[in-house]
């Protein structure tokens, strides 16, 4: 009996779990390029191009292995857009009456998935996902009954299954983690070596044809275009930072300048999330080059706890609180998210710089993302929805499994607290500390009140005050509850004053 093995253009492994006992001979591979998923957001153009052309050389290295793969273009004339209607259309036409199919990253496709086995009336089987270490099982049991969730002893205990920078039962080091290493500004006159990238062939060519034609209204450039677009390229990439970039990861990893988009980050969440590397041998293959060569241990503790922990810890936090998660708005923050973040255009240079890097892009590096564009997006008081669904459209590694608890938990504390201990809101000290962005600001960092000041100065007390109810009872708040309440009257007024001057010229659409 033959068998329809669908693959998701997130999944693009010969190791999922789909192609397990695949039978070359018989069974049929499916991927299809969909109206549905392109567009439920309208994603990046530079999103799709990726995703499309990893899809379309995926497929063809499968042909060359001997699979049956049928591969269904965005423009085929016969696609209809959407993953039911294709799983139909070829179950059918090929005699398929069992199907097999990793589970989907995302809530709402999960959903459709569900439903397929009485909708289209053949047996389906839906496996884990192997692009995770950690099971939805071994997540949920290691919540259960926690008090708090936090990531850090859920990295501890993955370090230790894993056996990853362990000595002897305890962490190389003497410590779980360096962080506190990880913090420094960028230093005067620092080279930053380029990023890796990757020549187009006539794949991602056709691809990049097809996005003009039929995504030329979604956001983003899609040119320069130098992304990995296959596996081999993915792998060479992460080689690229292991022996570029890795060493001064740590150190730099908040650190932003003007016109330095990559910095010293790694750049594979686009080939991790897609499939193209698995976290294992990216772990253990960073943990190799730590052994084998002289590399900072803060640095590398740092990049395995972004992949070990962090990323399967959101993901975990995703499916043990989806639907609701979605629909958090624990700060009741209703503000439309301003035009000007399609248009970079503001007075504001730090935001002006992450935007526009942003487009080109279609990435920002965790700082920019979390403390430049987040931290206005908290302070301003924007709408959690809005929000997230902006950076699930404009980053090119985000899918919602990793977007929303990244944003509604640790950028916007829309979740009240579940995954962060505190709202991540700074004034502008902390960009200008961090960035050189403020030296050509229109706005005067140093300046706390007045319609010079950094907007960040006034907008991040008036947030404390706007939300005190909510958040004046977290004891990691309590010091700067009690300084703001031991300023002047005058100078509280000023804050709210400027506050309030500076949210409805923003709600009035007017250059801010
Ligand atoms: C993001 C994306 C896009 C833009 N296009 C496709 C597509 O045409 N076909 C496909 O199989 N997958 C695509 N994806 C990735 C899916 O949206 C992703 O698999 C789901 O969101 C589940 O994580
Ligand atoms: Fe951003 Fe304020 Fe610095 Fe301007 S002065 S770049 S608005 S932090």
């Amino acid at each position: 009996m033959s068998s329809l093995r669908l693959i998701l253009g997130d999944q693009l492994n010969e190791r999922i779990s789909s192609l397990a006992g695949c039978n070359k001979a018989v069974d049929h591979i499916l991927l299809c390029e969909l109206r549905s998923e392109a567009t439920y957001v309208r994603h990046h153009k530079k999103k799709i191009a990726f995703i499309f052309s990893a899809m379309r050389h995926f497929a063809e290295e499968l042909k060359q292995k001997g699979y049956q793969v049928h591969y269904v273009a965005y423009d085929d004339p016969d696609n209809s857009g959407h993953f039911t209607g294709e799983v139909a259309r070829h179950a059918a036409h090929l005699g398929c009456d069992h199907m097999v199919v990793t589970e989907a990253g995302e809530y709402r496709l999960m959903e459709e998935m569900r439903g397929w086995q009485d909708t289209l009336g053949v047996s389906v089987e839906i496996r884990p996902d192997d692009r995770f270490l950690a099971t939805h099982e071994e997540f949920r049991n290691w919540a259960d009954g926690r008090k708090t969730l936090q990531m850090e002893f859920f990295y501890r205990t993955m370090r230790e299954k894993h056996d990853v920078l362990m000595e002897n039962g305890k962490p190389v080091g003497g410590k779980w983690n360096y962080d506190a290493e990880n913090r420094k500004p960028p230093s005067k006159g620092m080279t930053i070596p380029d990023p890796f990238r990757v020549q187009r062939d006539a794949i991602t060519q056709d691809v990049h044809e097809l996005v003009k034609t039929e995504f030329s209204d979604h956001f983003g450039d899609l040119e320069p275009f130098h992304m990995a677009v296959t596996r081999d390229q993915a792998l060479a990439a992460l080689e690229d930072f292991i022996s570029c970039r890795l060493n001064d990861f740590g150190s730099y990893q908040d650190a932003m300048l003007d016109g330095e988009p990559w910095m010293f980050h790694a750049h594979i969440g686009f080939y991790l999330n897609i499939g193209l590397l698995l976290p294992l041998e990216v772990i253990k293959r960073v943990e190799t080059a730590y052994m084998e060569n002289d590399l900072p241990l803060n640095a590398v503790e740092g990049f395995i706890r972004q992949v070990l922990g962090w990323r399967e810890y959101v993901r975990g936090i995703y499916w043990l609180y989806m639907p609701d998660y979605a629909e958090a708005n624990a700060l009741a923050a209703h503000r439309a998210l301003p035009d000007f973040f399609w248009s970079g255009t503001t007075k504001m240079n730090c935001l002006n710089q992450c935007i526009t890097e942003t487009k080109e892009n279609a990435y920002a590096h965790h700082i920019q993302r979390l403390m430049v564009l987040g931290n206005f997006a908290l302070i301003a008081g924007l709408s959690p929805q809005q929000v997230n669904e902006w950076y699930l459209v404009v980053y090119a590694d985000a899918y919602e499994w990793v977007e929303l608890p990244n944003v509604s938990g640790m950028v916007l504390y829309a979740d009240g607290g579940l995954l962060a201990t505190k709202p991540y809101a700074a004034s502008g000290a902390y960009i200008n500390r961090m960035s050189n962005y403020c030296k050509t600001c229109s706005y005067k960092v140093s300046v706390k009140n007045g319609p010079d000041a950094c907007p960040f100065n006034y907008l991040y007390w008036d947030f404390l005050d706007r939300n005190r109810e909510t958040l004046s009872g977290n004891h990691r708040l309590g010091m700067v509850y009690r300084t703001f309440d031991k300023m002047n009257e005058d100078k509280k007024q000023a804050v709210r004053g400027d506050a309030g001057r500076f949210l409805k010229n923003l709600e009035d659409g007017e250059i801010v």
